[in-house]
């Protein structure tokens, strides 16, 4: 068997999606996901430039080897945009191998370890009473884990907040897909975040209960003492966990986070390689791994930094925003359904376009999400629906203090 055509499929039915599409000479189709939030282009001419001609003729079972010669002989590793691009290649090539066995890609990864994954979903908003009815329709939507992100007073646009009132079934999108020439500046104030949020976590602990799973994104925001003093002030509201607490390039800043505090930390979204996490979970610096497929190089990488986090209770915990196509959805999803270190997966829900375009088998129900048990990853690409949909620039927010200094978004 051996690979005839590569395309790279660019489609904007909500937001901008890079889907690479393999064939082989039998006809079999896998699908990988390569999309990069706000510099999509650049993925797809990497793959379209360097990678799609270094694919053709190859045999599509060799997974682990096409993965290793792609990443060695660019010599110049890592990176979002290579990374993005390695990880649409290894997703299609499960893809292809599941279809070829007649077999979910969660049967080739070891089986289910478990019937359904726990999902979590975003709710927010601008007062409490928002709030509330933002975790109110989520509780009815089925969600068993709840993430809360709240305006802050004095802070005009705060990231996570819809800035619309949602209604049960509406994707909202607090992140755009802000269509437009250029990336919409938002403002940020630490200190006033720090004074604000354990109250709204004391609130809704009341109105909630004890019980409910409370997760926060913190969004690279902090300084590690900053970290320290949030994980400290929001632990007798019990999180199941806090993520991104610190801008995590220095990952040393976690010892200090992790000196002060017992709410559990969670990170990694903007990592891309496994190399990545060697020092958080080494030194169990995190408690959840908060890689995505598409972000990481794949299904192969992703089962990988998941065993290793096994050695030291480790759970995953991976990226699932609506950046993340149905595609690398159902990969990660295939991954937490087989690994025994699942920890929860976060799940946005795409919109019915992009939906009509992603056809898949995933289902969402009574709380769980299940990839299905089509053969492969379950996802098939309508070309048709995807071209009456053409990409639009769009560009990820930013964030200046009051003083006009950049400051993490
Ligand atoms: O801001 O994927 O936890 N989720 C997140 C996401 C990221 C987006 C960036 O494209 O932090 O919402
Ligand atoms: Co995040």
């Amino acid at each position: 068997m051996k690979i005839i055509a590569a395309d790279v499929i660019v489609t904007s039915p909500s937001r901008n999606f890079v889907t690479l599409k393999i064939t082989t000479n039998d006809g079999v189709t896998g699908l990988g996901d390569a999309t990069l939030n706000g510099r999509e282009l650049a993925v797809a001419a990497y793959l379209r430039e360097h990678i799609v001609p270094l694919l053709l003729d190859r045999d599509p079972h060799r997974i682990e080897d096409t993965w290793q010669f792609l990443y060695r002989s660019a010599y110049w590793r890592r990176g979002s945009v290579t990374m993005a691009a390695i990880a649409a290649v290894d997703m299609a090539l499960w893809d292809i191998k599941g279809k070829v066995a007649g077999l979910p890609v969660y049967q080739l990864l070891g089986g289910a370890s478990r019937t359904g994954l726990a999902a979590y979903g975003h709710a927010s908003g601008r007062d409490i009473p928002e709030l509330f009815d933002s975790i109110k329709m989520h509780l009815e939507d089925g969600y068993t884990h709840i993430r809360v992100q709240t305006s802050i007073p004095g802070v005009r646009a705060v990231y996570g907040v819809a800035a619309q009132t949602q209604s049960s079934g509406e994707r909202y999108d607090y992140e755009p897909a802000s269509r437009g020439a250029l990336p919409v500046e938002e403002d940020w104030d630490t200190r006033a975040y720090l004074r604000h949020l354990p109250g709204v976590f004391e609130a809704v602990r009341n109105e909630f209960g004890p019980t409910l799973p409370l997760l926060h994104d913190g969004h690279h925001r902090m300084t590690p003492i900053q970290a320290a003093k949030l994980g400290k002030s929001l632990e007798p509201f019990d999180l199941f966990w806090l993520e991104d607490c610190t801008p995590a390039e220095n990952q040393e800043a976690l010892r200090l986070v992790r000196q002060h505090t017992t709410t559990p930390l969670a990170i990694g979204e903007v990592f891309n390689t496994v190399w990545d996490f060697q020092l958080l979970i080494r030194e169990q610096l995190i408690d959840y791994v908060r890689a995505a497929s598409t972000h990481f190089g794949g299904i192969s990488p992703l089962k990988k930094v998941m065993d290793y986090a096994a050695q030291y209770q480790i759970k995953s915990g991976f990226h699932g925003p609506t950046d993340v196509s149905p595609v690398g959805l159902a990969a990660q999803a295939h991954v937490g359904l087989a690994i025994h270190n699942f920890g929860v997966q976060e799940y946005m829900a795409h919109s019915d376009r992009t939906n009509s375009v992603f056809e898949q088998t995933m289902t969402f129900k009574d709380g769980s999400l299940h990839p299905g048990d089509a053969p492969g990853l379950g996802v098939e690409l309508n070309e048709e629906a995807a071209a009456a949909f053409p990409y639009q620039q769009a560009y990820l927010p930013y964030n200046r203090l009051a003083d006009g200094t950049m400051h993490d978004w």
